[in-house]
């Protein structure tokens, strides 16, 4: 018989993916949000598995994962078996050392392929899908110095889907228009601020077409670079952050229709809010405290009251904590779930198709096989 507390959570329940080389630990036991999840369970991944994206890969209407391994050198694939587990991982992918995937239909064919970014060859690749959930050979593009996150969407307005990616050398964003087929344009570079470790893409000033964000760890700032409107972006504006800020991520927190800013910073654990001020600027952030080293964060429902959740993977305490909107764009306290070793990563998603989101959190591994649960 659960408690009241947990049947309260049990219609948002949300998943959680993890990567590590020990088995996920159970999940908190007293009332309260730590009942949210039910524990998790471990799929095996590549050597360092560091970044986790979900969607659809092989067109069965169940969300898949890719994970990139940074010492591997290689992305796991694991599909969905339709209830919210997973068949053994398929590796792909020899371009560098892959640091972040995202998933897309980049050449229009109708299932979703794979966006990599290699840090070290500073390339991009290009993995196309054959329709079944299997990947052809990335093909690579040229994308800047030391290439380290790459995001998906239509800044040109054209249909197709284009990459912006960032590099943590060259100081600098860089979109690469599709050509329609999958192909892409050369690079065309954005100056953004000191190691921009990760990129988002929303619509952030309302007009319709998608902007692009950037966190500049070095810099302890998060640079916006607005749409021109065919696609070219104007130059950087930045607003403080926390120090070393290492991710993002978008969405209306506050409910007032215009999209709003969170930002992990792992030195100084916690999130910045930056809310929308619906005029092409930004509010001054608002702090939350989270664990040690965030080092990602996501927003989703989780709890089922019609607003958007903090998810934060705390790197430095093997956790991933959930601090739940409360309805104005202000969190509450940070609820914490436990995880393996270096927990690297969270995505959003119901996994088994129950109608409710589950949370992917990946945990990174030093050394060995990683292991990622849900
Ligand atoms: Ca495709
Ligand atoms: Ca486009
Ligand atoms: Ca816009
Ligand atoms: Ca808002």
């Amino acid at each position: 018989m659960p408690s009241i507390c947990a049947r309260a959570f049990v219609r948002a329940a949300v998943a959680i993916v993890v990567l590590g080389i020990t088995p996920a630990a159970s999940l908190g036991q007293p009332c309260g949000p730590t009942q949210l999840f039910s524990p998790p369970a471990a799929y095996e991944a590549g050597v360092e598995a560091g970044f986790v994206a979900i969607g659809d890969l092989n067109a069965a209407g169940h969300v898949d994962m890719a994970v990139t391994n940074s010492s591997s050198l290689d992305v796991s694939v694991l599909l969905n078996l339709g209830d919210g587990t997973f068949a053994p991982e398929a590796r792909y992918g020899q371009g560098g050392i892959p640091r972040a995937v995202a998933i897309d239909d980049l050449d229009g064919d109708g299932d979703n392929d794979l966006a990599v970014a290699y840090q070290g060859t500073d390339n991009v690749g290009v993995l196309l899908n054959d329709g079944e959930g299997a990947f052809a050979n990335a093909v690579l593009y040229d994308a800047g110095i030391w290439t380290f996150s790459v995001k998906t969407g239509d800044l040109d307005g054209d249909g197709d889907s284009d990459l912006v990616v960032s590099n943590i050398l060259s100081d600098d964003i860089h979109i690469l228009m599709n050509n329609g087929d999958g192909s892409f344009a050369p690079k065309v570079r954005y100056a953004v601020e000191e190691r921009p470790v990760s990129v988002a893409i929303s619509d952030l000033d309302g007009d319709g077409n998608l902007d692009v964000a950037a966190t500049n760890r070095d810099s302890n700032s998060v640079s916006l670079l607005l749409n021109r409107g065919d696609g070219s972006l104007a130059r950087q504006v930045s607003y403080p952050a926390g120090h070393w800020p290492f991710s993002l991520a978008i969405g209306d927190v506050d409910g007032d229709g215009n999209a709003d800013l969170v930002v992990v910073n792992a030195f100084s654990e916690n999130a910045s809010v930056l809310l929308n001020n619906g005029d092409r600027t930004f509010a001054d952030q608002v702090t939350y405290s989270v664990g040690r080293l965030p080092v990602s964060v996501a927003l989703a429902d989780m709890d089922g009251d019609g607003d958007a959740d903090m998810v934060v993977a705390n790197a430095g305490n093997n956790s991933v904590g959930v601090l739940l909107n409360n309805g104005d764009g202000t969190f509450a306290a940070q609820a914490i779930y436990g995880a393996g070793n270096i927990t690297a990563s969270v995505a959003l998603a119901d996994l088994d198709g129950a109608g409710d989101r589950r949370l992917g959190r990946r945990r990174r591994s030093r050394s060995g096989r990683g292991q990622l649960g849900v």
